[in-house]
């Protein structure tokens, strides 16, 4: 595969993860964007490569750049990721596109006009153990589906001396841990399930009303002390969901659950098995079993389905993890805009899709009505 020349826009925590994976997928990076002319100036230094791009225009101006990876705060994704594509850039863009719906529904079809290659990190597709699960829902193993159920719940925002970008509607968008992390669940539950959420009735709560104002970075130790400000976005969420085919699913969703760190856990049973995933062990899946019988299958490329085995790039025992999942996300980008089409690749249709379910979801919550998603 030809190197691909890509920049980088954002370079937090997440930032550096894309810069990781898209280096094992042969790129070369040419150049990083950030929150000032001077950090851009540090992290290239940092990271050893030739360009800091002063703003977006500098970035989409480089003719050595056919890639752009979105690595910014959520209110910079629909124009950062706009002109990489008016540009004729692929583009990988962190979820959300953007925090409204209509502006998620314009990237996806500026995407689909000018067919350039454009993706979203919904990287949880990419545990092996979650390709077993939908290959075999695929085949008929579980059966017709009763339920669907699981949770995502972390607890880096449990302190009230806590506070990110996130917390804040104005960059992160009006919904924050639904739209955050509730997005991956659902994402990833339709498609392993193959079903499509129809319905949903959902429920918000902000359970600490006053944070610090003080801003840090995602996952990190709080400042102490220091002025308080209000909080205008939900820590917690709860939502039912009817699909398409009449399966009930929920989901509880938060922040601020001590001891839960990246915890995405869900359970699809059938009327003759069930399956169920636990990010936070993502070596195993269980399989549940009449008779009072239970399975464990464990990662590895010894056995399973082929898309399962694909992955497995290490031998059972030797564990993969989120990174594994970054990294194949992106060698899959980087072959669909070499003109393969790899299974499962979430695109910027799987992007509006993710918009609609937030948006809602948030519908939902402020009328307290079950709403259609369609
Ligand atoms: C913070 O909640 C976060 O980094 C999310 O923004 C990511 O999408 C998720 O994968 C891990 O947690």
């Amino acid at each position: 595969m030809p190197k691909l020349g890509i920049a980088i826009v954002g370079t937090g925590m997440i930032g550096a993860v894309h810069r990781r994976a898209a280096l094992l997928a042969g790129a070369d990076i040419r150049g990083v964007a950030a929150s000032s002319p001077q950090r851009a100036l540090e992290v290239a230094q940092s990271w050893n490569v030739p360009r800091a791009y002063r703003d977006i225009k500098e970035v989409v101006a480089d003719p050595h750049v056919q890639v752009v990876h979105v690595c910014t705060p959520n209110h910079l994704h629909h124009p950062m990721a706009q002109a990489a594509l008016q540009a004729g850039k692929h583009v990988i863009c962190e979820k959300p596109l953007a925090t409204t719906l209509e502006d998620a529904a314009a990237l996806a079809a500026l995407a689909a006009a000018t067919g350039l290659i454009a993706t979203v990190p919904f990287v949880y597709r990419y545990h092996p153990v979650v390709r077993e699960a939908r290959a075999r829902i695929a085949q008929g193993e579980l059966g017709p589906l009763h339920l669907i159920h699981g949770s995502y719940l972390q607890d880096w925002l449990l302190d009230p001396a806590s506070n990110n970008w996130r917390v804040d509607p104005a960059l992160g968008g009006a919904s924050r841990v639904f739209a955050d992390i509730g997005s991956h669940w659902c994402d990833l539950v339709e498609w392993v399930s193959g079903e499509r959420f129809t319905e949903v009735s959902a429920a918000f709560d902000t359970v600490i009303p006053e944070r610090s104002a003080i801003s840090g970075k995602s996952f990190s130790t709080p400042a102490a002390g220091g002025v308080k400000q209000a909080v205008a976005s939900e820590d917690v969420a709860a939502a039912m969901f009817r699909t398409g085919a009449g399966t009930l699913a929920s989901l509880t969703v938060s922040q601020v659950s001590a001891g839960r760190h990246n915890r995405l856990w869900f359970e699809i049973d059938g009327a003759r098995a069930s399956v169920a995933f636990n990010q936070e062990d993502a070596e195993r899946l269980w399989i549940g079993l009449p008779e009072q019988r239970e399975e464990i299958f464990v990662r590895g490329p010894g056995a399973g389905s082929a898309e399962q085995r694909q992955l497995s790039v290490l031998p059972a025992g030797h564990a993969q993890g989120y990174g594994h999942c970054f990294e194949a996300f992106v060698a899959d980008t980087y072959r669909a805009i070499e003109g393969e089409r790899p299974d499962g690749l979430p695109t910027f249709e799987d992007g509006m899709r993710s918009a609609l379910i937030v948006d809602r979801v948030i519908t939902s919550a402020r009328t307290r009505a079950w709403t259609a998603i369609g």
